[in-house]
């Protein structure tokens, strides 16, 4: 519980995130191997991102430069200390420490990057949030083994997850073992591809295979660490009943046991029945290993961290209703809400709901790791960019995690809203869509200066952070 009525806990974690393959650049320097992330080229809203058989001549991959952290990562980082952060969400590059993903020894130098980059975090006071996996697997992985269902993938991951925690377990505290996993569902439950094993049985053998990973990590870590806490990181997808029509909310709790199944999983250490007799409905039998039950039970997760941008509604009937989509959701609109530029809805109510969702559910410590609005911001002449727009969703935010924390109990112990300083779209693969306290020089097609420019919610949220979220 809060400690008063209008209070963040003292220790509250403020700060921002970002992902290695969105904002580092340096793709191919100090020895880092190929990403998935790496062949994939830029797009737009209405183009979607092309997935290309190894790098082609002549076409542009917004993950090669990004916004070169890897280069300017002192300077980014002083200015997440001018603005009092006391976290920052940043995931390693698998590739910087396994360029393939099977060498057996580890990449030194790409050791010594994250090394430099946690004692600057440090020298200010903030604390590192470090995701192991966040979308950019070892690109000659996928060549050879397809994808998670080959459990080749888990000894890979594990080999990788226990060289970083050995190396970085004095420096780094949080640790989170996928980003959004239960994106793995996302695509085939989106699209309303029908409920056959052919469509789910590579989705399902795949989580089986990140669950054991993950599992086989937390048990590592507690094992020789037991300071370190790591967690699971899940898209929260909040959808509502589109009416009281029994058959909308029973189809709306059936779409988001889909994201649930993942967080049942980690948190709890064992299938569900629901998940067990969704498998069998479909004839799916997972290839599970003698000792793999055990690992799960050992391994559940310490925290759940989440990613939160919008919701969406749902019925049963779709025929005649409007649809929207954001950061892999799609379902109806709802008509109480309002959107931004990418047709994302805006809900900060909703990520009130979806707090005492999972808090009742799991009785598990909180943290939301990504959450913000991603807009196109204007230079004003004297070099000033107002970007009121998002205060105004980041303080809606805001105030709906006091309440959360302030009149509903839930144990709420971080906040790092997303891409703190401007960087890649993940979903778009543009530059100007744009998340950041602090703007960067560098348009869609990859031209710009790279200069760091202090938005007017950077002296916004400096000061929230100053108050602990008194001053909003
Ligand atoms: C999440 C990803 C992030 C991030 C964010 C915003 O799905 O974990 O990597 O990019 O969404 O999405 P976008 O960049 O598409 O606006």
């Amino acid at each position: 519980m809060g400690t008063s009525m209008s209070k963040f806990p003292d220790n509250f974690l403020w700060g921002g995130a970002t992902a290695a393959n969105q904002c580092e650049g340096a793709w191919d320097v100090d020895g880092k191997g190929i990403s998935e992330s790496d062949v994939v080229t830029a797009g737009s809203l209405t183009k979607i991102r092309e997935t290309t058989e190894g790098i082609e001549e002549g076409k542009y991959y917004p993950s090669h430069d990004a916004i070169d952290f890897y280069h300017h990562y002192k300077e980014d980082i002083a200015l997440f200390g001018e603005m009092g952060f006391k976290a920052y969400r940043m995931s390693i590059s698998w590739t910087r420490i396994f360029p393939t993903g099977e060498e057996s020894e580890p990449n030194e130098k790409g050791l010594e990057f994250y090394d430099k980059v946690f004692d600057e975090l440090h020298k200010y006071g903030i604390e590192p949030v470090v995701t192991i996996s966040h979308y950019d697997d070892p690109y000659e992985l996928k060549k050879k083994y397809g994808s998670w269902a080959n459990r080749r993938y888990v000894d890979c991951y594990v080999k990788y997850a226990k060289a970083i925690i050995n190396r970085y377990h004095n420096k780094v505290k949080y640790w989170l073992t996928f980003n959004e996993i239960n994106s793995l569902i996302l695509y085939p439950v989106f699209t309303g591809l029908p409920k056959t094993k052919e469509n789910y049985e590579g989705v399902y053998q795949s989580a089986h295979h990140k669950f054991i990973a993950s599992a086989e990590t937390v048990q590592y870590a507690h094992e020789h660490y037991p300071d370190i806490k790591v967690g699971m990181m899940f898209c929260a997808l909040t959808s509502y009943p589109y009416s009281c029509n029994p058959k909308d909310v029973l189809g709306n709790m059936q779409k988001s046991d889909e994201g649930y199944f993942f967080c049942d999983t980690m948190c709890r250490g064992y299938y569900s029945n629901k998940a067990k007799k969704a498998m069998e409905a479909m004839g799916i039998t997972l290839e599970i290993r003698d000792g793999d039950d055990e690992i799960l039970r050992n391994g559940k997760v310490d925290f759940i961290s989440f990613s939160y941008y919008s919701t969406t509604a749902f019925s049963y009937d779709m025929s005649d209703k409007e649809t929207v989509g954001g950061n892999f959701s799609m379902g109806g609109k709802n008509p109480y809400l309002k959107t931004s530029d990418w047709g994302w809805q805006i809900d900060p109510i909703g990520l009130r709901i979806t707090l005492n969702e999972l808090y009742d559910r799991y009785q598990l410590p909180l943290m939301i790791v990504e959450n913000g609005l991603g807009a196109e911001d204007k230079i004003e002449k004297d070099g000033s960019i107002h970007d009121d727009y998002r205060i105004e969703y980041l303080r809606e935010h805001i105030k709906a995690m006091k309440d959360t924390i302030n009149i509903d109990g839930v144990d709420l112990i971080g906040y790092t809203s997303w891409g703190c300083i401007d960087l890649i779209s993940a979903s778009t693969g543009e530059m100007k869509k744009r998340y950041g306290f602090i703007y960067v020089d560098k348009d869609n097609e990859g031209n710009g200066t790279l200069k760091r420019i202090k938005k007017d919610s950077f002296y916004w949220y400096k000061k929230v952070i100053e108050s602990n979220g008194e001053t909003l």
